[in-house]
């Protein structure tokens, strides 16, 4: 077949449906409308660097793409929106230029890790007495707490012309993992549950709903 008539290769995200940095980017994608295919890592305890799509921090997402790999949500929603000429009007960190805005990024972001961390030490035989996972607990506690407190400040400093934030699409993840992996109860999170609430009006949201591959 002449190369113009080859299809287009698609671009494969190396991730789980049930890892909230994977459904970043599947969020993403839907949204800008990227066809990808998802390769399933089965084995979260693996140690080979391949099960992870190549990326040597042994961490998904991972997108596999003709012009190379793309370690991490960020990374990867990132190069979705520049592949699909997508005239989305994304804010992306780098946007966020207030202290409220730039805090809750980081702080959505290092409660998903903290939240990997406890959801890993268990698996890996850690039990919840050690006193490491106590303190990652506390840690977790206090994020979602300011996150709460500062929700409703928050969604009202975005630019109002926006499409799509990677700051909303990781409370999202962030918030309905908590529920489905039953790290928190999210009860006493009431701003940030009415705006989940609202965020999974979004078709690429109901989509993408969290499940374990089987
Ligand atoms: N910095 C990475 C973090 C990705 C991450 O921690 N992913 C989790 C799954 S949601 C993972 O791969 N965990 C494996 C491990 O902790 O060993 C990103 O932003 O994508």
């Amino acid at each position: 077949m002449p190369a113009s008539l080859e299809e287009p290769t698609r671009p494969v995200i190396v991730g789980r449906s049930s890892s909230h940095f994977t459904r970043i980017t599947r969020i993403f994608a839907a949204e800008l409308r990227v066809d990808y295919t998802l390769q399933v890592v089965r084995d979260l305890m693996s140690s080979n660097v391949e099960d992870y799509g190549g990326n040597p921090a042994l961490r998904i997402p991972v997108l596999r793409t003709p012009r190379g790999d793309w370690f991490g949500a960020l990374n990867v929603s990132r190069e979705l929106w520049r592949q699909s000429g997508s005239k989305l009007r994304v804010v992306w960190p780098e946007d966020l230029d207030t202290p409220v805005l730039a805090n809750a990024q980081e702080l959505a972001l290092q409660a998903m890790a903290t939240e990997v961390s406890l959801i890993m030490g268990k698996l890996g035989g850690a039990g919840d007495t050690n006193t490491h996972q106590a303190k990652q607990r506390q840690a977790l506690l206090n994020m979602m707490a300011w996150l709460e407190e500062h929700a409703k400040a928050v969604l009202a400093a975005l630019p109002p012309q926006r499409d799509l934030s990677f700051l909303e699409v990781t409370l999202f993840c962030l918030v309905t993992h908590l529920e489905f992996r039953d790290v928190l109860p999210t009860d006493a999170y009431a701003e940030l549950k009415r705006f989940c609430q609202q965020f999974a009006t979004r078709a690429s949201a109901g989509e993408t709903a969290f499940r374990f591959d089987t």
